[in-house]
């Protein structure tokens, strides 16, 4: 099992590296790394787990953030309505984004990432991403387009950025760390 030990930490150079495609159908080794993944995220929504082993709660996870240079992420989050998301995502390619932007306004964190780096990172509000979704209950790969908005797609894109070797820390303006661009609101939580 997957712990916050075991996660790779900023500095390590397979966070840099541009993450490889990975071979469709999957293999048994690409499957347990989703599941590994999959089985982080559950982890840390079970309060008295992530007391136990002192896990760091996450939305989502990359396969770099284990070591491994591979095109796939998990998402586990509550969106600003409330839903619920869980996707395990293969080879993911955004094909269409909004001119308008979004960002939260308590700045991102990141389980590679140790240190504090305050600013507001700006993202897409709405994509578009062509990918493999991976069912581990049915053990079943399907293509499709995600069309994500808001919180989801700030958080899709942060996973996908670990595929190209990018920290949400890159993004933060160095001049002026909450500066906030005319075409860009916060994400609403209420
Ligand atoms: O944002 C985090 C969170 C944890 C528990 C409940 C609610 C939120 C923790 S940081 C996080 O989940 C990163 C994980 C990473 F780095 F491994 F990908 C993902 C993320 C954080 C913030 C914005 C977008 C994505
Ligand atoms: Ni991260």
């Amino acid at each position: 099992m997957l712990l916050y030990k075991d996660i790779v930490k900023d500095g390590n150079e397979v966070l840099r590296l541009k993450a490889n495609d990975v071979l469709i159908p999957l293999s048994n080794e690409d499957k347990q790394t989703l599941k590994d993944m999959h089985e982080y995220l559950a982890n840390g929504y079970d309060e008295e787990f992530v007391k136990k082993h002192d896990l760091r709660p996450g939305v989502g996870i990359a396969a770099p953030q284990l070591g491994i240079s591979k095109k796939m992420f998990a998402i586990m989050a509550y969106d600003e309505y409330g839903d619920f998301h869980d996707y395990c995502i293969i080879n993911p390619k955004i094909i269409s984004h909004s001119l308008e932007l979004t960002y939260l306004e308590t700045g991102e964190g990141c389980l590679s990432v140790e240190d504090n780096h305050r600013g507001y990172i700006h993202r897409y509000k709405r994509i578009k991403a062509n990918c493999f979704l991976y069912d581990i209950n049915k053990d079943e790969i399907t293509k499709c387009v995600l069309s994500l908005k808001g919180y989801l797609a700030i958080v899709f894109q942060h996973e996908y950025d670990h595929l190209f070797g990018t920290l949400f820390f890159d993004h933060i303006d160095k001049i002026n760390p909450f500066f906030v661009p005319e075409n860009s609101k916060p994400v609403s939580f209420e």
